[in-house]
Formats: structure tokens, C-alpha cells, sequence
């Protein structure tokens, strides 16, 4: 059998969250909104409007805004992140996704991108690992966020590939949870062995082989 492979971006082949992160506290500082770490936990995977609103409804304020004054914001938040990216290398890929992804172009295993993230292309850029894509979706075009499965069925249609000969790979709960709403198979790479509902559990892509994860997949 065929198959494809469905990669979410943060989390899974680089570490953008801390990122995110910083650009997000700098924003709340300004509007009095204290964010954590672990407040920081449920914007993963979470586009960029939905994150705004988590931030809002934190500090007491989602009706405080506009719509246009929210763009704004979310505009402020993003130009920040973006000046972030400026530093973001090949050195920043994770664990074994090098590896990984040559393993998969060398077994001709076509390779799409399902993230959140509307800066996906210039991270891919960034990392110098676009050229392993044959699909990114464009995130734009979607009705509904993760963890609703529409992201990865446009990710495997994108390929000509139906669910079931698709695996997917995602660190957050609501990509899994999307995931397995759309009948794929979900490895979660998840090092601190927090996630439900997976087919496979790996801290990194270092635990993987890509000809045993296709085997399995033909099970
Ligand atoms: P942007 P993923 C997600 O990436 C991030 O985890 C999430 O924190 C972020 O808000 C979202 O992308 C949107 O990113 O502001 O760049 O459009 O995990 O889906 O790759
Ligand atoms: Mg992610």
C-alpha cells in the first residue's frame, strides 16, 4: 500500500512555541494580561484569532475590542513573532526530523504540511526542509481550527491519498484529537508523555523508522 505522511509545524518539526510565547507576553504586558508557560500550553496548535481570544477572556477583557481592534492586536502580536523568526535556523529543527524527513524522500513517501501556522512557508524556508513538501495547507482556506479534522483531510486529499493510507504526526491534543477525527493514523511526539488517544507515543523522531511506522500502518 501507499503511503502518505501529514506533519503538523510547532512541536513537531521545530520548536516554535517559545517563540510564540514571548511574542504573546510582550502583548499581554502591554494590556495588563499576565501569560505563564502553562497558560501558554493551551495556545498550541491554536490558530492566531482563537489564541487572541483565550489571552482576552484570561484578563477579564473579551469584550473590551472590536473585531478591527483585535486584528490589530493580533497583527502587533504577529510582527513581533515574525522579527523572532529572523533567528530560526536548520539548528532549530528537533530531533531526528532530518533524518526522518531524507528517510521518507529517499522511500518516496510524498509529505504534506497541516499547520495552523499562516508563517509555515518561511519557517520551512528558515529550517531549509521546504523543498520535502509536496502540499502545505494553506491555512487560510480553512472554516474550522484544529482540533476539528478539516486541516488533515484537505492534507491528504492535497496528496491523492485517502485516510486510512495516511499517518499523521502532531504534539499538541487538539491535532491528535483532529486527527483521529478524520480516521488517521496519529503518532504523537510528545516528550513529556502527556497524550491521549495516539496510536503511537514517541518523545522524539529519534524512536522512529520510517519503514517500521509504513508496516505498522499496513497492519
Ligand atoms: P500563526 P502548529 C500553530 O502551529 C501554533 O502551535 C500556535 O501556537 C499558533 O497560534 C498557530 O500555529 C498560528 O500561528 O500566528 O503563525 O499563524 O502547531 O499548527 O504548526
Ligand atoms: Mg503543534
Amino acid at each position: 500500500m501507499m503511503t502518505g505522511f501529514i506533519f503538523d509545524l510547532d512541536g513537531v518539526l521545530t520548536d516554535t512555541a517559545q517563540l510564540h510565547f514571548e511574542a504573546w507576553q510582550a502583548l499581554g504586558e502591554k494590556l495588563g494580561i499576565s501569560i505563564d508557560q502553562t497558560f501558554n500550553e493551551q495556545l498550541k496548535g491554536i490558530s492566531r484569532m482563537d489564541s487572541l481570544e483565550k489571552i482576552l477572556k484570561r484578563g477579564g477583557q473579551a469584550s473590551d475590542f472590536t473585531s478591527e481592534e483585535k486584528e490589530q492586536l493580533a497583527a502587533e502580536k504577529n510582527a513581533h513573532y515574525v522579527r523572532l523568526l529572523e533567528q530560526l535556523s536548520p539548528a532549530d529543527l528537533l530531533p531526528g526530523v532530518q533524518d526522518f524527513l531524507k528517510a521518507a524522500s529517499a522511500e518516496k513517501i510524498p509529505c504534506s504540511l497541516a499547520s495552523a501556522s499562516k508563517n509555515a512557508p518561511i519557517i520551512l524556508e528558515k529550517l531549509a526542509i521546504a523543498h520535502f513538501f509536496d502540499a502545505v495547507v494553506d491555512p487560510t482556506t480553512l472554516t474550522k481550527g484544529k482540533p476539528d479534522p478539516e486541516i488533515f483531510l484537505k492534507a491528504a486529499e492535497a496528496l491523492g491519498f485517502e485516510v486510512h493510507e495516511v499517518i499523521g504526526f502532531e504534539d499538541a491534543q487538539a491535532g491528535i484529537d483532529g486527527l483521529k477525527a478524520a480516521g488517521i493514523f496519529a503518532v504523537g511526539i510528545d516528550p513529556r508523555d502527556k497524550l491521549k488517544d495516539v496510536d503511537r507515543l514517541v518523545g522524539s523522531f529519534e524512536e522512529l523508522s520510517v519503514d517500521a511506522l509504513v508496516e505498522e500502518l499496513d497492519q
